[in-house]
């Protein structure tokens, strides 16, 4: 392809801008040819510096107008089912925000019209395997240079969220993070789920408790410990201690997160600024080579479903086993730079 990739991003909110942003600006062999977006006020804000994007009400006007040649999908998860089947029909490569879809149900019947496809055409946007820092882990994991690796400990906090959040969303909308990315580390898919709860934090709203601290265990024997924090007010972290039998290292750490000064972050959109560069440049580049994908695709995201519904149950109390059905050989060999699959 010599031509730049047309891309359609659906859905102009927080992500949706940022994403047409870093099309336009850092992003090479791209340009936001349409944007699908109903709330017209949104649309032109989003679209200001980019005037010859297109913008359209619903994907299937932007489909029928034929505006765009790979969809990036950044609506809210709830809508995602109702923005990935036309883009499949259409045979569009498609980058679509995390979650896949917000539940194992209807993340299935999205794998069932992809299968109709000739290969995978949904890389789900897991931005956190683009990390530089993640990436190095994996590394140092899969090369054993360090020795075995025995634990995990995770700590992602938020200063804030939204009113919008509620309970269920510290697993759906947080946690799913943590699902998806340590399995891809540890190369060891998971087993069960059980969550803890820690003295409420005061600074959380009535609806919210939490800090919750959600232990997962994995098929190897491996223990992972998350702590899940949504109002710690003095910034945004994402950290991970790895334990090995020779060193442990950590990744994440916040420059000067301490009382009285400010932290190195506020949200997720600074912190994984570059991961989400990488990211939207690898998509970019898979789709202009032929290959579609270069990262977790919808299979990936179907078992991340399935754990969130466990950490789901886990809410309520026990330890919760996840579901792990076996992949179909449509979605074989998976994952980043075509590397072993961790969950395979
Ligand atoms: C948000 O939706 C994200 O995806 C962030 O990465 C996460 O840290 C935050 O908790 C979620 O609400």
């Amino acid at each position: 392809m010599t031509e730049d990739l047309r891309v359609g991003v659906i859905g102009a909110g927080a992500m949706g801008a940022d994403h047409i942003r870093r099309i336009e600006t850092r992003v090479t062999g791209a340009r936001v040819s349409a944007v699908v977006e109903p709330n017209a006020a949104r649309a032109a804000a989003a679209t200001r510096h980019v005037p010859r994007a297109l913008v359209y009400a619903r994907i299937e006007e932007a489909l029928a107008a034929d505006a765009m040649d790979a969809v990036l999908i950044a609506v809210p998860g709830l809508l995602h089912v109702a923005t990935l089947l036309p883009a499949l029909e259409a045979g569009l490569p498609i980058l679509c925000e995390k979650p896949l879809t917000p539940d194992s149900a209807t993340s299935m019947r999205v794998l069932e019209a992809e299968q109709r496809l000739d290969r995978p055409h949904i890389q789900v946007g897991f931005m956190r395997r683009f990390d530089p820092e993640y990436a190095q882990l994996r590394d140092t994991i899969a090369s054993g240079e360090a020795g075995e690796l025995l634990m995990l400990h995770c700590a992602h906090r938020n200063a804030s969220v939204p009113e919008t959040y509620v309970q269920e969303m510290l697993i759906n909308d947080s946690v799913v993070h943590e699902f998806d990315i340590v399995p891809w580390l540890a190369g060891s898919p998971l087993k069960s789920v059980e969550v803890r709860y820690s003295r409420r934090n005061p600074a959380a709203p009535e609806r919210l408790r939490e800090p919750i601290l959600v232990l997962m265990e994995l098929e190897d024997g491996m223990i992972v410990d998350v702590e899940m924090s949504v109002n710690v007010q003095f910034g945004y972290q994402v950290t991970t201690e790895a334990v090995f039998s020779r060193a442990a290292l950590r990744i994440g750490d916040p420059l000067a997160a301490r009382p009285g000064k400010r932290a190195e972050h506020e949200s997720f959109e600074t912190r994984f600024a570059e991961a989400y560069d990488i990211e939207v440049q690898r998509w970019v580049d898979a789709v202009r080579r032929g290959d579609l994908i270069d990262g977790p695709n919808a299979w990936d995201g179907y078992l991340v479903a399935l754990a969130c519904e466990a950490g789901v149950r886990a809410l309520s109390g026990g330890v919760q086993l996840v579901a792990r059905p076996e992949p179909p050989s449509f979605y074989v060999p998976t994952h980043v730079s075509g590397r072993r699959s961790a969950l395979a």
